[in-house]
């Protein structure tokens, strides 16, 4: 098993479905991560003896998770010089609290805040950051984004060749 890189943690199992996301599109790269549940409210010791020794055990940036009062990413940050991504974690019953408690950070504390669930947003941007230093990895990326670009070429010629309707009748019913 190599050195993890990137720390994906959640305030609770309960997230892991929306983190498993983040997990996942690492596995597509070949990054090595760990995952791990570790709660803000909880269990806010073992919280900031995992952030404050996150940079010497190896890893290079962390991807928080957490939803409602969603303290772990923010705080998270406050123990490390790491960069740490967050991702407000949104059920259907809940507000939008998870976001707003991460994009509200002090000036001092920078926490790179994803869209609502968008664990994979948070692996992407995680990319980009070890990709400075890693050229395997920032070709393996620039692949990745050509290959995004052709695909939304090829869907707007099928969409000109066959017209709004027929399009929308063929491929989204
Ligand atoms: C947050 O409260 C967790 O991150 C989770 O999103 C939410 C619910 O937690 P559990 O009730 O599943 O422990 O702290």
């Amino acid at each position: 098993m190599s050195q993890p890189l990137v720390g994906i943690i959640m305030g609770s199992d309960s997230d892991l479905d929306i983190m498993s996301e983040a997990a996942k599109l690492l596995d597509e790269f070949n990054v090595a991560y760990e995952v791990r549940v570790i709660s803000a409210h909880r269990t806010p010791e073992e919280m900031g003896a995992y952030a404050s020794s996150a940079a010497e055990r190896g890893l290079k940036v962390i991807i928080a998770g957490a939803g409602g009062s969603a303290h772990l990413p923010g705080m998270t940050a406050s123990h490390t010089t790491l960069p740490v991504i967050a991702i407000p974690v949104k059920r259907d019953h809940h507000g939008h609290e998870a976001f707003w408690s991460s994009i509200k950070m002090p000036p001092g504390i920078p926490l790179a805040t994803m869209p609502e669930n968008g664990a994979r947003n948070g692996a992407l941007l995680a990319i980009e950051i070890l990709a400075l230093m890693d050229t395997d990895l920032a070709t393996r990326y620039e692949t990745f984004r050509q290959k995004q670009h052709d695909s939304v070429l090829k869907t707007d010629a099928k969409l000109q060749t066959e017209g709004w309707e027929t399009y929308l009748k063929e491929n989204k019913s």
